[in-house]
């Protein structure tokens, strides 16, 4: 079971740059468990509810939606505002992941959401370039103190369209955001100011890797051309300090319990014998 404590060097590098890839956050065996679970989970693999056009600042609302890009390619995802018992939750709390983003974000975090990508072979569509942050100011979010860790639960690699960064993006400070197929984007005159300056990172990945990233670093992903799916799973996080000063479809500050890095795949293992003692009935 990997153990991981951010250093100083990776604090100042995610600060340079707005992102930090750690490999091998989570083991082999956390990531199988976990896809195996998705895959069995009834809730994530019934019928989609389309988004409407310019619906997508709301999309959280609802558990599983089903995006389109610009193409009509379409890209699901599960998301929750909540921890409930089972995997999901365990990673969210996992001591790996929040001590990092207190580390980052420097402050007490609390759970904003969490979602499933599940970008699937040959129909899993683009998403164009937006900073999270572009979406959650809206949120009564005053500060961009929020950061996002994207886990590979399959390999992410550029055939199966895996997130790119502008690296240093973050320090632009909030993009105006506008719709752009279904989805909302980035101001694309200062995108493109951007890509003329800075690197355009593509973050392949392995299963089991993750990228912490900033709520102001501009990212996308390309349309999934390849044969191979590419799940992951994204953990969002808030700054106490930045606690919503209004309601939003995302929750305001609550203490966000911290469970050893054990506790994942004892949790994983309990949730997946519960499923096959349950298929077997
Ligand atoms: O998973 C992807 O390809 C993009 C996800 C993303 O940009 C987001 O959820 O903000």
């Amino acid at each position: 079971m990997p153990t991981y404590r951010v250093s100083e060097a990776e604090t100042a590098r995610y600060h340079e740059d707005g992102y930090l890839i750690v490999p091998g956050l989570f083991a082999a065996e956390e990531m199988d468990l976990l896809l195996k679970i998705a895959k069995a989970d009834r809730e994530m693999n019934r019928e989609a509810r389309e988004l409407n056009r310019g619906e997508k600042r709301n999309f959280e609302k609802d558990k599983l939606i089903q995006v389109r890009d610009a193409s009509g390619a379409q890209t699901k995802l599960w998301l929750s505002n909540d921890l409930e018992a089972g995997v999901y939750s365990a990673i969210v709390r996992s001591r790996r992941i929040v001590e990092t983003m207190e580390k980052l974000v420097g402050d007490e975090v609390y759970h904003y959401h969490h979602k499933m990508m599940l970008k699937e072979p040959r129909v899993g569509g683009a998403w164009e370039w937006h900073q999270d942050y572009g979406y959650w100011y809206d949120n009564g979010c005053l500060f961009p103190d929020m950061a996002s860790c994207m886990i590979a639960v399959d390999r992410a690699t550029r055939e199966n369209g895996c997130l790119q960064v502008i690296r240093g993006s973050h320090r632009m400070g909030r993009v105006s955001h506008g719709l752009s197929g279904s989805q909302t984007g980035a101001d694309m005159e200062r995108v493109n100011a951007a890509l003329a300056r800075m690197e355009n990172v593509y973050v392949e990945l392995n299963p089991g890797d993750a990228l912490f990233f900033h709520g102001n670093t501009l990212h996308r992903s390309d349309r999934n051309e390849s044969d191979r799916p590419r799940w992951s799973l994204i953990c969002c996080y808030n700054a106490r300090r930045n606690d919503p000063y209004k309601d939003s479809h995302h929750p305001r500050y609550s203490p966000l319990e911290k469970w050893d890095d054990a506790r994942v795949l004892e949790t994983a293992r309990e949730q997946w014998a519960q499923l096959e003692a349950s298929a077997t009935r």
